[in-house]
Order: C-alpha cells, then structure tokens, then sequence
C-alpha cells in the first residue's frame, strides 16, 4: 500500500477552514458563545528564532477537520457531547496578525482581543505561538478587577527576568504574571531536565510562593494533589505549554522533554480545574507543526482545546 487510508472517506465533507467547523468571527462578535478559538502566530520572539510556531492555529485546524461532522457525537473525554443540548458553542475568530518587528503591537493587538473576548462573557482560547503569547493575555485579565489562579502546565518554569536581552519572551512569562497584581496563586506543573532557569530563578519561584509541580511527582502521586491545591470557586487561568505533555504524546515541539505528562494526565487537569472552580482564559502556546511526526502531536493538542470548549460550554 502506498497511500494512506483517509479517515475524511469514512467521515465525510472536511473543512479546515474553522476548527471543527466552528461558526467564524473574525470581528470578535462572540456574545452568543461560550468560549473562543482564537489564532495567535507569535508575540514576543526572540531574535533570529522568529515566530516558530506560528502555523500551530491552522495545522490544528486542519488536523481537526475530520471530527466536524462527529460534533454532535459522545465525546468520552467530556462525558457527552461537545455542546450539549442548551449550552452555547464555541466560535473561531481566526488568527490575529503578526507583526515581525512591532513585538510591541503583537501584544497590544493579543491583550485587547482577549479583553474584548472576556468582556463578552466568553471564555478565550488562545492556540499557537510560542510561550511570550500568554504574556498580553494575562495582562488583559486585570481588566476584570477578580484575581486569578493561574495553572501552567508546561516542562520549563519560566521564570527568567531577562532573556537575550528581552523581558517578554518566552522564558519569562510566569515572571511576568508573578508581577501581576491580579494573579495570586500560581502552580506550575510539568517541570523537567533543564530549561533556561538557573538556580536563582527557581529559588525566585519558590519565594514568591509559586507551587511547583515536577513532572515525576505527577507520575509518582497523580493529579489529584494539584487541584486540591486550587481554592474552591476560584477564578482560574490555564497556561499550557504543550512540552509540558511528554513528546511522545506532542512531538511536535522546539524543546522535547523526556518524562512529560501523559494526554490523561493533561486531560484530567483541564476537567479537574473546570470542577474546582471556573475557566476564565487558557492558551496553548509552543506546538511546532513542522516537529510533528505524521500529525500526532496536532490531534493530542487539538483534542485538549476541544476539551476546554466543551467545559467552557458546561460552566
Ligand atoms: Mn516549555
């Protein structure tokens, strides 16, 4: 056999040209809606690394392509179908533009999309770029005058103050939302190996009072210790790096880590934070279509962000 089996013959018409066929806004007009896919090619790169995953919000969308005509089925990761009956869907804004020089405007247009998204009463989930996107989306939290819990699931803390010369990159984004007034817990799940944190930086990490969360304790005692560490009614903002899963589950990343979270473990802290209290915001950042190996990396992530909708939808 020398072409792949096509999994659209069996399912049917296939269009990428919304995830999952998703009802497009690219006006931001999403009142009517639970929640919001919104594509984000980059913020904040560093030097001649440039917007390396800038082609995540479209590869998921058409990696997803197939599964539109079975929205309406039983989804098992959410118990019942995506949308139930008498629950909002989720729309898909389209993908904000990048400027390759103006970082500055990269934010400006990201923070006030999600301000905009959050003013409605819709929860904005932000796909693609790398980890300098959460950055403007948590700023734009601020406008809601509540104060956050932020949950990062991701293998590297982030904790830099500088890195090559920038302060809003990829390596610095929990130091930045550490500096935010309306985030008050943060815990950081996923850790491994070695990132860009020194030393210091962890110890900067722990002092401020943020939770870590390594990797091998997850495997070791399971996720139910970190959602009990998240208050009750808790307004929550989910940072997820999808190297924080293991690259057998998401190939398709810049830094693969050995020893990651499994799908069911990214899985069940999505549901498990959704239970504790309500999904205000999350964004997917660092997935590499290029490093994916045959689209494996691009169902995983695609499947979590359809996760967070139907959640969105039930909350
Ligand atoms: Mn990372």
């Amino acid at each position: 056999m020398t072409d792949k089996p096509d999994l659209a013959t069996i399912l049917g018409e296939v269009d990428s040209s919304t995830f999952l066929g998703l009802s497009a806004r690219s006006d931001l007009n999403v009142s009517d809606a639970s929640s919001a896919y919104l594509g984000v090619p980059g913020a904040t790169p560093y030097g001649q690394m440039g917007a390396f995953a800038r082609n995540a919000p479209q590869a998921l969308r058409v990696a997803m392509a197939p599964e539109a005509s079975l929205i309406d089925r039983y989804n098992f990761d959410l118990g019942g179908p995506l949308f139930p009956a008498g629950c909002k869907a989720a729309v898909d804004c389209g993908d904000l533009p990048f400027n390759t020089e103006d970082f500055a405007a990269n934010r400006a247009v990201i923070r006030a999309a999600v301000a905009e998204i959050m003013a409605a009463g819709v929860v904005p989930i932000v796909v693609g770029g790398d980890d300098s996107v959460p950055i403007p989306m948590l700023d734009a939290l601020s406008d809601t005058g509540d104060s956050y819990t932020l949950l990062q699931i991701d293998a590297h803390i982030d904790w830099r103050d500088v890195h090559m010369g920038e302060r809003f990159g990829l390596s610095s984004n929990m130091r930045r939302a550490s500096e935010m007034a309306h985030i008050r817990q943060i815990i950081q799940v996923g850790a491994r190996g070695t990132g860009s944190a020194h030393s210091d930086d962890v110890q900067d990490a722990l002092d401020w009072g943020a939770e870590i969360v390594p990797a091998e304790e997850v495997h070791a005692h399971g996720i139910a210790p970190i959602l009990a560490r998240i208050e009750t009614g808790a307004r929550i903002v989910i940072c997820f790096d999808v190297d924080g899963l293991d690259p057998s589950v998401v190939p398709g990343c810049l830094a693969r880590s050995p020893g990651g979270l499994s799908y069911g473990q990214g899985l069940g802290l999505l549901r498990g934070a959704a239970e504790r209290g309500t999904i205000a915001a999350v964004d997917f950042a660092e997935f590499v279509p290029e490093m994916d190996v045959d689209g494996i990396g691009a169902v995983a992530v695609s499947r979590l962000v359809t996760t967070v909708m139907g959640l969105a939808a039930r909350q």
